[in-house]
């Protein structure tokens, strides 16, 4: 077995961290979610000038509280208000994993690393793959620089084909050498990351992900093929989650088409469009 070099205080990575069972179990599961393949913006919220109206690179699905690409992402201090929306708890036995990862972020990071109130309440599930498009498959298995403004420890699981993620220190400028920290995330890993440097003063972003293991992962999504799905866990203070009911009209029907859709695979959603 090679020996790993210890990470820098604020990252932790285990592999594997989900063993053969829980692991089927979950894949199962997600074949019954019917991801959304979200619109960057809305009637209400339209592209700035230079900017277009795009679809995202892959089909999402939150739980905990959903964040519309189009309500704009939680960016706090000021990006707080109707941005996520209260969405389906975790399965049972998600909860127990994440009951297991919030465990590990208390007892490796320091104390100061954690917010009051902290708990992984969030969850954003990404389908990497391959597009079908003007009759070619073109590769979408990528995430560019950012960084996830919830505050406290993130922490991702991965499975199916390895990503290689990278810190990096600023945007990418041409021909210039930023990567700060770089990661294969293989199947069945934990990666957790905390703390000013990771959380504030880097961006991360999957570079690429393999394309080895040839195994038919997720729910069948139309003309896309899916090789490696990521959940990241996030905090978002309850007092920033919404009920769908109570976003301001413009908000409402800016996401109604989703909900909708969404009401089709899921009864917490249906009950939302039940009077
Ligand atoms: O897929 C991953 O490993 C990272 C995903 C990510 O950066 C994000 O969801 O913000």
């Amino acid at each position: 077995m090679t020996k790993q070099a210890p990470l820098p205080t604020g990252l932790y990575y285990q592999f594997p961290f989900i063993d053969r069972q829980e692991r089927s179990r979950l894949l199962q599961w997600l074949e019954t979610l019917v991801p959304l393949w979200e619109m960057r913006f809305s009637e209400h919220n339209p592209p700035p000038e230079g900017d277009k109206q795009r679809p995202l690179l892959r089909p999402v699905y939150w739980l905990g509280n959903w964040q519309f690409a189009c309500l704009d992402y939680y960016h706090p201090p000021q990006g707080i208000l109707n941005r996520c929306v209260q969405a389906e708890k975790y399965p049972k036995e998600l909860q127990l994993i994440v009951d297991r990862i919030e465990f590990i972020a208390k007892k490796r990071f320091p104390k100061s690393f954690i917010p009051e109130k902290w708990k992984l309440n969030t969850c954003l599930i990404n389908f990497y793959g391959s597009k079908f498009e003007e009759d070619r498959w073109i590769d979408r298995a990528r995430v560019g620089e950012h960084k996830d403004f919830e505050p406290g420890p993130v922490g991702s699981l991965s499975f199916g084909d390895r990503a290689f993620f990278q810190f990096v220190n600023g945007k990418t400028q041409m021909g210039q050498e930023n990567v700060v920290f770089s990661q294969w995330l293989e199947d069945s890993s934990l990666q957790l990351f905390a703390g000013d440097k990771w959380k504030n003063k880097t961006f991360h972003r999957v570079q690429r992900v393999e394309d080895k293991r040839k195994e038919s992962l997720g729910p069948k999504i139309e003309n896309f093929n899916t090789r490696r799905i990521n959940f990241t866990f996030r905090y978002v203070p309850e007092e920033h989650i919404i009920p769908y009911e109570k976003l301001p009209a413009p908000q409402q029907s800016d996401i109604l088409p989703y909900i909708e859709k969404l009401s089709l695979s899921s009864s917490y959603y249906k009950r939302l469009l039940t009077p």
